[in-house]
């Protein structure tokens, strides 16, 4: 029976690294299509492999080259894994800093790709951390003889061990395989998107005017970076859509249902337009909100082609993934920028923000508005449906409160005293800002200059020189709206239609 420890290490040692692959795959699918464990060890050994190396197994495997070397890896990797257990059941932790080494070759492998992702090497991380995590308590249970006589594997112990390292291998085995498939159809939607030219528009924004972008150090830029814009949805893997297959279907309350295809909006004339999104979750001061420059076509024109009846006062949008979002009738017909958009910031929208299509709507909260995804128009009204976040409480309509963030200085942070400045944005999409004020330490407000704006549908930036004088400080600032009105001091939380109050940081100055 003792002989017998080290089969079972062995297979300790391949279940725990079958389940950290296994996490890194799925991993992969989420976070880093490109950067799966496995196949980031593969671009790997390609590019390192000496070019009479790749025509041998090209003459060997032919155009199966890849899943033999895939296949490679695998029974190398099995046999790693074998050892690592043994040598985990006999030096515990030895086996598990093993697993965390195979997981930084995974890593190196996926950071040093040419075209290595931001998160390119959190799939390998996750995988060595799993399978290291794992080992340890899996072998312990196939201890070798001799050793601690508590640790051995007595026989009820036996038939657990075989429960967990068999429940592991097929938790990993069924992941990987899972995260492989999704990878697969991310991978092919990222290619479709990169190869992807949208027309130029029909009407281009204007110029940003000079002016709207004032240069205070650690003020948030004017134009958010795709990459850097905030992401809000309930999808926990993002939507893959190839565009060839999409359509969206404009009908409920119409005289005539309308679908387009993707062709037929690129072929309609598009227009620019920067509008600055919010979420409705937004707290006073947060930074769920970002602006940038939408490539789309005007969803008004798309519904006077459907002609709504008269009875009719919402749109249901609903989005691939069964989200939905009601947007009132009024505020998609009247004169505003409200598109459907394919372009962010000069390039197709990035999947994570609604590739292919997507609405925007200035002046409202995205959830009621701004549906990634988005597949489906039904033309209906409030008293007969309601849309996702609505039912779970949130306000049916989501107008966006006139709010604004100080960015500068940091909260929190130390300033050196004497001049310096404070700066931040403020907005009400689709009324506009028409003054900021600044109050220290419960003082006077104070006019702060405040930028051009792009337009009343994005926001604007503002700043105000500072004399600061040694001490804590605490600053507040309020926004008035073109309307005359100003922010209002009343706290409310997010829920259920957008939170108030004035924002305000603390600073100590040195
Ligand atoms: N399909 C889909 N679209 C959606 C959502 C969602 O959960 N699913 N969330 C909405 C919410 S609450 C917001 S604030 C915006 C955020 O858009 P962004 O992620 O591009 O910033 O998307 C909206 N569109
Ligand atoms: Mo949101």
């Amino acid at each position: 029976m003792d002989g017998r420890w080290r089969l079972r290490a062995a297979a300790a040692g391949i279940a725990a690294v079958v389940l950290g692959v296994g996490a890194g795959e799925l991993a992969a699918a989420v976070l880093a299509p490109a950067s799966s464990p496995i196949g980031a060890i593969g671009d790997a050994l390609i590019d390192l492999a000496p070019g009479w190396g790749k025509e041998a197994a090209i003459s060997l495997f032919g155009t199966s080259d890849k899943l033999a070397l895939i296949v490679g890896i695998g029974v190398v990797l099995i046999g790693i894994a074998a050892l690592l257990g043994v040598v985990e059941a006999r030096f515990p932790r030895a086996g598990a800093l093993s697993c965390a080494a195979l997981g930084v070759v995974g890593i190196a492998a996926a950071v040093s790709r040419a075209d290595a992702e931001g998160l390119a090497w959190t799939p390998s991380a996750i995988a060595g951390a799993m399978a290291a995590f794992a080992i340890g308590p899996l072998a312990r249970r196939s201890a070798p003889p001799g050793r601690v006589a508590a640790a051995r594997a007595t026989d009820p112990e036996r038939r657990w061990f075989l429960a967990w390292a068999g429940t592991a291998t097929l938790i990993g085995v069924a992941s990987a395989a899972g995260g492989v498939l999704l990878q697969t159809r991310a991978r092919a939607a990222t290619a479709t998107r990169r190869a992807l030219h949208l027309p130029a528009p029909a009407r281009a924004a204007p110029p940003v005017p000079s002016g709207a972008e004032l240069t205070v150090p650690g003020l948030t830029p004017l134009v958010t970076p795709s990459t850097d814009f905030y992401r809000i949805d309930t999808a926990l893997f993002v939507p893959q859509i190839d565009p060839a297959s999409w359509s969206l279907r404009i009908h409920g309350l119409v005289d005539h249902t309308v679908v387009l295809t993707w062709d037929e909006l690129l072929a309609l004339p598009l227009q620019e337009s920067y509008t600055t999104l919010a979420c409705v979750s937004n707290p006073v001061g947060g930074g769920l909100i970002g602006n940038a420059k939408w490539l789309g076509y005007p969803i008004r024109d798309l519904l006077a082609r459907a002609a709504p009846r008269a009875e009719a006062d919402m749109v249901l949008s609903r989005s691939t993934d069964g989200f939905t979002a009601s947007t009132p009738l009024e505020v998609l017909t009247d004169n505003r920028d409200a598109v459907l958009a394919v372009g962010m910031n000069g390039a197709p929208l990035p999947p994570e923000h609604g590739f292919p299509v997507r609405m925007v709507v200035p002046g409202l909260y995205g959830y009621v508005s701004a549906t990634k995804w988005v597949v489906d128009l039904e033309v209906t009204r409030f008293d007969r449906a309601s849309a996702y976040w609505t039912e779970q409480g949130w306000s049916p309509r989501g107008p966006i409160k006139l709010e604004s963030r100080i960015d500068v200085p940091r909260t929190g942070a130390t300033v050196p005293s004497g001049d310096t400045v404070i700066a931040g944005v403020a907005w009400q999409q689709h009324v506009g800002i028409s003054k900021v004020e600044v109050s220290v330490d419960d003082g006077a407000w104070q006019d702060a200059e405040l930028a051009t704006a792009i337009s009343a549908d994005t926001w604007v930036q503002w700043r105000l020189p500072w004399h600061a004088a040694s001490g804590a400080h605490t600053i507040r600032c309020r926004a008035t709206n073109h309307a005359g009105e100003v922010q209002t001091a009343r706290e409310v939380p997010p829920a259920p239609d957008g939170a108030t109050g004035w924002p305000h940081i603390t600073v100590q100055v040195a």
